[in-house]
């Protein structure tokens, strides 16, 4: 094993390491952290989703997703069961397919209720028309499914997508949790003062405006737990100082 992770997590992490899912090196982020004038902050780390492309990576993100639901369901009963499973265009659609067959396999009594569903990125205007396929949301109870929460615009996009379409969000499920403060909107300050506000992560933020809970697979922390394991000081150490830099206070 990598980690002291329950099994499915584990082997999630090897096929993010095999399947070069998590790669090391300088990135720019969608959300374009910026230091001063020094231009956007290169994230030492990037997970592509993407590349979970063959069937036993599918069969193991799947599995770790599958497992966090369970988990995340029944450790917090008050959120409502949910009767989607959502996963926003484009990276979110095989991976909700997926997750909703293997919880299938692993309970299929409460499972065979719930459905899939996903947007078009471009809203079709023949035939059955509208932004959705599979289930209609309106009136249900949706849990979503994405693979990595950074800043949360991904997920504040989602959240007002499937309100327009009627339904509730129950709760968000992420491979990745980078567990970052989110940027200062007015692009500096982030090596000195934030406020209070951007201290706390997207989720968190996500949580206390909205009362939304969410759940993942792994967090930046295990990534870090996970090289120092492998001896892989260098890259450990980098991530370690992005932490100290960026991380989110809850
Ligand atoms: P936020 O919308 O800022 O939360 O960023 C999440 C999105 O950024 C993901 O859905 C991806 O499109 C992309 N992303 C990754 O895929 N992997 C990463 O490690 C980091 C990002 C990112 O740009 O922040």
């Amino acid at each position: 094993p990598l980690s002291t992770l329950p099994t499915c997590k584990d082997v999630f992490l090897q096929s993010c390491l095999s399947a070069n899912v998590l790669t090391f090196g300088a990135y720019t982020l969608k959300s374009g952290r910026h230091a001063n004038m020094r231009g956007p902050v290169q994230s030492p780390y990037f997970f592509n989703a993407g590349y979970f492309h063959t069937a036993s990576l599918l069969a193991a993100i799947s599995t770790a997703y599958a497992h966090t639901i369970i988990s995340f369901l029944s450790s917090h009963p008050s959120v409502p069961k949910p009767d989607i499973l959502f996963g926003p265009a484009y990276k979110g659609i095989s991976l909700a397919c997926s997750t909703l067959l293997e919880l299938y396999r692993l309970d299929s009594q409460t499972w065979s209720p719930v459905s899939y569903s996903f947007n078009r990125k471009e809203v079709k205007d023949h035939g059955e028309g509208g932004a959705i396929v599979g289930a209609s949301s309106k009136g249900k109870n949706v849990l979503v499914l994405d693979d990595v929460v950074t800043a949360g615009t991904a997920m504040r996009e989602t959240m007002e997508l499937v309100a327009r379409e009627g339904g509730q969000v129950v709760g968000f499920v992420v491979a990745l949790d980078r567990k970052e403060r989110r940027p200062s909107t007015t692009g500096e300050k982030e090596e000195g003062f934030v406020d209070d506000e951007s201290r706390s992560s997207a989720l968190g933020q996500i949580r206390k405006e909205f009362g939304v809970l969410s759940a993942s697979i792994v967090t930046l922390d295990n990534l870090i737990d996970v090289l120092e394991m492998r001896g892989e000081e260098n890259e450990r150490e980098r991530l370690e100082e992005y932490r100290r830099k960026y991380l989110a206070c809850d």
